[in-house]
């Protein structure tokens, strides 16, 4: 395995501490031959339950006494068909990421990150979020014993996500500026300090952590679904998911990749504008906003790859908006009794669309990926749902309410 640039191609070894390619400035990845894939699975067969860590052989971790861990992965891929059959579709199923042990899918590519941290004999960690991010390295970062700085679009972050980030015992900066402009510092904090490890999704590691909800998708399925719909902010997450879906593939795992649907919020949506134009780069939005908070991102770092998965799997990008976002996130909620927050709601307001317009057809089997718990942004689900009757306590009260 060697990390190498997702642009030039050019290779690094990977044990090498970068971020970006020395020569051309762009994306690395951590990149392993089918030889490898193969020798690994054999050392280490896929066996135990659906974790991360069932897939060690084909996670790049050279000392695996390093690992830190919360058990995390191995969430439910739970079967909607009370929605399915409301939206008129076949097969639906919903991949609940807010089981994880923070509640987003976040902890999958945070063991990895901060094991890597360990690794490299790191004693500081550090990372801008919407809050989710935030919230989960500072999780492992206390479990490793290392110490975690967090930059924050200040006011803009959900009350669960600052909560976790607090009293996990992060060093937290609020900015005044929107999570670009934290990225941007944070970004130039690590290039000043290199004793300092970065976090952000820029960073190579992450990404083969999350590439872990494709494995688990295909396993618990039993083969691939037809169509994946996943909510961008960042981007990382759709391309990890395809890259978990291309390595099974080329393992012989699958027959074939599913179509990866990415889904942004209206005032965050540079990659949706991209995909629609035919564009292979993008132009970021200057002030982003959407009600879903985690997905208020501009200048998404891993644009690039998005619209790569897109495309290299005939999938499609659509935008959706808060009213859209707010539909959804009731009806995964009141049909199925599963809780998410905003952004992953954006997954299954997209399919609501795409199945409307007629680009996805009944019988095809959908797997949206709830990124995150509806606990993480409590103030919104308040403020989206029918407020307590406030009554004295006398029972002739109920009278006419409760029968
Ligand atoms: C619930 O926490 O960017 O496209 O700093 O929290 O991989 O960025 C969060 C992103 C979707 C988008 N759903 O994933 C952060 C952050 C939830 C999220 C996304 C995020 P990417």
């Amino acid at each position: 395995m060697e990390l190498q640039c997702f642009q030039c191609k050019h290779k690094l070894p990977i044990q090498a501490l970068a971020y970006t390619c020395p020569k051309c400035g762009s994306l690395l990845e951590v990149e392993f031959s089918d030889k490898e894939l193969k020798r690994n699975l054999k050392c280490y067969p896929l066996s135990g339950p659906l974790r991360v860590w069932r897939y060690r052989a084909l996670l790049p971790v050279l000392d695996f006494s390093k690992v830190v861990s919360l058990d995390e992965g191995g969430t439910p891929l739970i079967r909607c068909d009370r929605l399915a059959r409301y939206l008129g579709i076949e097969e639906l199923f919903i991949k609940f990421e807010g089981a994880n042990p923070t509640g987003s899918f976040k902890d999958r590519g945070m063991t990895l990150g901060v094991t890597k941290a360990l690794e490299f004999g790191a004693k500081i960690v550090a990372c801008a979020s919407t809050g989710n991010t935030s919230a989960s390295l500072a999780a492992y970062a206390a479990r490793a014993n290392l110490k975690c700085y967090v930059f924050l679009p200040k006011g803009k972050v959900a009350l669960g996500k600052l909560t976790q980030t607090l009293i996990f015992g992060a060093q937290v900066f609020a900015i005044k500026g929107n999570f670009d402009r934290a990225l941007e510092l944070v970004r130039e904090v690590c290039e000043k300090n290199p004793r300092i490890y970065l976090l952000n999704s820029i960073n190579p590691f992450r990404p083969q952590g999350q590439k872990t909800i494709g494995y688990e998708i295909v396993e618990q399925l039993n083969g691939s679904p037809d169509r994946v719909f996943v909510p961008m902010g960042n981007c990382a997450n759709i391309w990890a998911i395809y890259k978990g879906f291309t390595e099974f593939h080329r393992i012989g795992k699958i027959k074939k990749i599913p179509s990866m649907i990415g889904i942004q919020a209206k005032g965050a949506m540079p990659i949706v504008r991209a995909f629609k134009r035919g564009w292979d780069y993008f132009e970021p939005v200057e002030n982003p906003e959407t009600i879903a908070t985690a997905i208020r991102i501009g200048n998404p770092v891993n644009g690039i790859k998005a619209l790569h998965a897109i495309r290299r799997s005939k999938g499609m990008a659509e935008a959706v908006s808060d009213k859209e976002i707010v539909r959804a996130q009731k009806l995964i909620a009141q049909l199925e009794g599963i809780g998410v927050e905003p952004a992953s709601a954006a997954s299954v307001a997209g399919l609501i669309k795409l199945l409307r317009s007629g680009e996805v057809s009944k019988d095809e089997k959908v797997v949206c990926v709830a990124t995150g718990h509806t606990l993480k942004d409590p103030e919104e689900a308040i403020s989206i749902s029918e407020p307590p009757k406030v009554i004295s306590g006398d029972v002739r009260e109920l009278k006419g309410l409760v029968r």
